[in-house]
């Protein structure tokens, strides 16, 4: 027996996980790893089944072409000529790329994602960000300078929580990594705080809190600027931090009066009143909106609002309100006014932000001919057959492309359509970092993870399959050596903080710095290189920040040394250094958002009749991709229609409905339950499971909600897809 202690990959909480393997290196039991300072222990049913994932029979280990209607198993380096041969038919500009969400959790996407993109010489650039939280990046960026500088609820200190449209009960928390997410809220009402959720389903979220709203899907905007109007109105102002705008944000608000937002809301006018008022008046506040905030039409105007309100009630920025992490990778901010719009879709004239089209589009680029349309795709750890709105239409385009390859351990509804799929290998045999996910914690905190197995030898790492693929795209071959990528990347980071004036290694010897770094991989000593010229870093981090810290003089090494993590405190004020607007204060009314001010106001007295569809998460599920484990499935985890009874004897709907929208229709099992507001049902996303090779997953297969959801709707200023709010329709099945 021995044990192996690493950061669970599954989801935003990097919760530490203490491993116990038998003497054939089968995983005998996964527990929380109480010697983490910032997990504590705290472990979910999807860590647990961490050994069961990788065990799974169903995951690919070997890689697959798909010729003459079936598919074969291939070696490696066959597999990777498969893919130069199709890519090369294919000019640069016709190429796509599809980064799927674990690809944010892996240090192979996290490292190489952005190489392969690149070498692909494309605009076609998609992710599952503008299926989630391309409205926090823009709002941010248009704000604070910079689409990665988002404030982040102080969870362990505020007084006052306003959680809006997030459910960390059952997702365990998102952009607010915060291992053990139900023990933190239930301490911020055991020393006196208070919560308050804002949600059309009372969740379990809700039913912990001190008080639960419910709000009609889709207006939350509405919501935040009756309490910016109650701010003004009653002088309820207190601005602490150096903005600009106040007095565009005050002119902007004029007509959001509580009693026209409420009814938009369907709330009573009072209550925005009220919560207005205690967010004023509390000691320290925050308010946190997450993915019912996000995937809807205000979607940028709801993320700009909830800053907005942490700002006026003198909550940004400091101990208990709304803060910045200072993540140990960070790499210095460059000093550019943050961009969007700055190129247009092809087909839909769509806003590029982040480098990236919407996802919401890549049917219609795929669909429609002409110079520039979609010829070849590459997707990794993605499956937006069934996360992307109508991705039902999507499962119909693929098989119009000419040649797409998958990274992806499972044959699933899109790695389905791919000629080639290469399956990375199980997750404990990878190196782990969260270089995104520390970005965003309530505790600045930092963990190195190295793999637990050797890999089988001929196997090619999940970072050595993308670097190839970077290889390939950029015509070095399928036989390049992926190790001369990361002396480039290396080269280029270390001399260019070499030549960055008040860089902790300004002036030295880029060569000199190359031969310190330490690591066994081209991600270890990347990870080093990021780590030590970083703001806790082994190169003087430590003395360029002016501070001490425990955990300074932070490197690969000194984490190895530390296997449950190194807390680095908690969060402190980061403003100025945190900005990077053109005004060097926080822009609190951007040109883009004012002008997008307008729609909400036209929309203000729409009201639409019929249902209203919302989507939801359950604990033992994890999107579309956790759902051949059979210890998770079942139970409540199921893909069944929530509704109010009310509503559903008033329809006459027993045990099936069949629900329609603009885009599709389904047959769906309903679950009548009390705990969701009249007018809306819930559909989890994820199901609809078909045509692939994974055996418990057909078992449950369950529809899929994005069969229903509108790929012509998005939110225009970040082109994110709208998953909730969707109108439909009802009627017995
Ligand atoms: N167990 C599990 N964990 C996960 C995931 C998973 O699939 N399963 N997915 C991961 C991912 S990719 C993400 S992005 C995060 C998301 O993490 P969360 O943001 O916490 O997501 P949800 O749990 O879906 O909670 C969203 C809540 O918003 C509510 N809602 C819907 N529409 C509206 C609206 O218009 N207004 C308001 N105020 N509320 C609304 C829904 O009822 C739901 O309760 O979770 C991550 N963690
Ligand atoms: N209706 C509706 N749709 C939604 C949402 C919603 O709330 N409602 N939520 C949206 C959100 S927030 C998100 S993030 C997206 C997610 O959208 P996607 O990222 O497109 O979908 P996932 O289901 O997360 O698929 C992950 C894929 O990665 C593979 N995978 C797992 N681990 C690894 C790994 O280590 N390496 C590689 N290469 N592959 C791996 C899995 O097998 C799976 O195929 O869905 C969005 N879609
Ligand atoms: S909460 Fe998230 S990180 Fe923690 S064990 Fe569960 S899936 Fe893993
Ligand atoms: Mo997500």
């Amino acid at each position: 027996m021995r044990t192996a202690h690493r950061t669970c990959p599954l989801c935003e909480a990097v919760c530490g996980l203490r491993i116990t393997l038998d003497d054939d290196d089968r995983v005998v039991g996964v527990r929380g790893d109480a010697a983490d300072p910032f997990s504590k222990g705290f472990i979910c049913p999807k860590g647990a089944s961490l050994g069961r994932l990788d065990e799974d029979p169903d995951r690919l280990s070997r890689p697959l072409i798909r010729e003459h209607g079936g598919w074969r198993e291939a070696s490696w380096q066959e597999a990777f000529e498969a893919v130069e041969r199709g890519l090369a038919a294919v000019p640069g500009p016709a190429r796509a790329i599809y980064l799927g969400n674990p690809s944010a959790h892996t240090m192979a996407g996290m490292l190489y994602g952005a190489p392969l993109t690149r070498s692909l010489g494309t605009r076609q650039v998609y992710s599952a960000s503008t299926a989630d939280q391309m409205p926090k990046h823009v709002a941010a960026g248009l704000m604070f300078g910079h689409p990665l500088a988002i404030p982040v609820p102080d969870l362990d200190r505020t007084g006052y929580l306003l959680m809006l449209g997030a459910n960390p009960l059952e997702s365990n928390g998102s952009l607010c990594t915060a291992p053990d997410f139900p023990g933190r809220l239930k301490a911020l009402r055991g020393r006196g705080g208070r919560l308050v959720v804002v949600d059309p389903r009372r969740t379990r979220t809700a039913a912990l809190a001190d008080e639960h709203v419910f709000i009609r899907p889709g207006t939350d905007a509405y919501l935040l600027m009756g309490i910016v109007h109650t701010l003004f109105a009653e002088k309820l102002t207190n601005v602490r931090v150096p903005v600009s705008g106040l007095a565009e944000v005050e002119a902007a608000v004029a007509g959001f009066t509580p009693e026209a937002c409420a009814a938009a809301c369907g709330m009573p006018a009072g209550l925005i009143v009220r919560l207005a008022r205690e967010l004023a008046a509390a000691p320290t506040a925050a308010v946190y909106g997450r993915i019912g905030t996000c995937t809807v039409e205000f979607g940028t105007l709801a993320q700009w609002l909830v800053e907005v309100v942490n700002v006026l009630t003198g909550n940004l920025d400091r101990p208990g309100g709304a803060m910045f992490s200072r993540p140990a990778t960070e790499g210095p901010r460059r000093r550019k006014p943050y961009a969007m719009g700055r190129w247009h879709s092809r087909v839909r004239n769509l806003p590029e932000a982040g480098g990236e089209l919407p996802v919401a589009t890549l049917a219609d680029e795929i669909e429609t001919p002409g110079e520039g349309r979609i010829r070849a795709l590459i997707t990794v750890a993605g499956n937006p057959v069934l996360s992307a709105p109508n991705g039902s239409r999507l499962d119909q385009a693929l098989p119009g492309l000419e040649f797409m390859v998958s990274v992806d351990p499972y044959l699933n509804e899109t790695t389905k359509h791919a000629n080639v799929i290469l399956p990375p290998p199980r997750v404990m045999d990878a190196g782990h970092y969260d270089f995104a996910l520390l970005g965003f914690a309530v505790r600045d905190y930092t963990r190195y993870s190295p793999p637990v197995f050797a890999l089988e030898p001929g196997r090619p790492s999940e970072a050595e399959i993308l670097a190839r693929l970077a290889m390939i795209a950029s015509g070095q071959g399928a036989s390049a050596d992926p190790a001369t990528l990361d002396e480039l990347i290396l080269d280029q980071m270390l001399r260019k903080a070499s030549d960055t004036p008040g860089s902790p290694v300004e002036g030295r010897d880029p060569a000199e710095l190359r031969a310190m770094l330490t690591g066994s991989t081209g991600a270890e000593l990347r990870l080093d290189a990021m780590l030590r010229l970083g703001p806790y870093g082994d190169w003087g981090g430590r003395e360029a920040y002016g501070e001490h810290r425990d955990g300074g003089g932070l490197s690969l090494a000194r984490l190895l040394e530390s296997p449950h993590g190194i807390d680095l405190g908690p969060l402190r004020p980061r403003i100025p250094d945190i900005l990077s607007t053109a005004s060097g204060t926080v822009e609190l009314a951007p040109e883009p958002i004012l002008a997008d001010v307008v729609r909400l106001r036209e929309a203000l007295g729409r009201r639409t009749d019929g249902f209203l569809l919302i989507g939801r998460r359950h604990l033992r599920s994890n999107n579309s991709w956790m759902h051949n484990v059979a210890p998770l499935v079942g139970g409540t985890n199921r893909c069944t229609l929530q509704i109010n009874p009310e509503d559903a004897a008033e329809l006459g709907l027993a045990e099936q409905a069949v629900i329609r929208s603009a885009a599709g229709e389904l047959t769906v099992r309903l679950e009548p339950t009390d705990t969701i507001m009249r007018g809306v049902v819930s559909l989890p996303h994820g199901w609809g499971h078909a045509g692939t090779t994974q055996l418990v997953a057909a078992k449950n297969a369950g529809v899929s909600a994005n069969t229903l959801t509108d790929e012509s709707i998005v939110d225009p200023l970040s082109g994110n897809a709208v998953f909730n709010g969707v109108p439909v329709t009802l009627t017995p099945a």
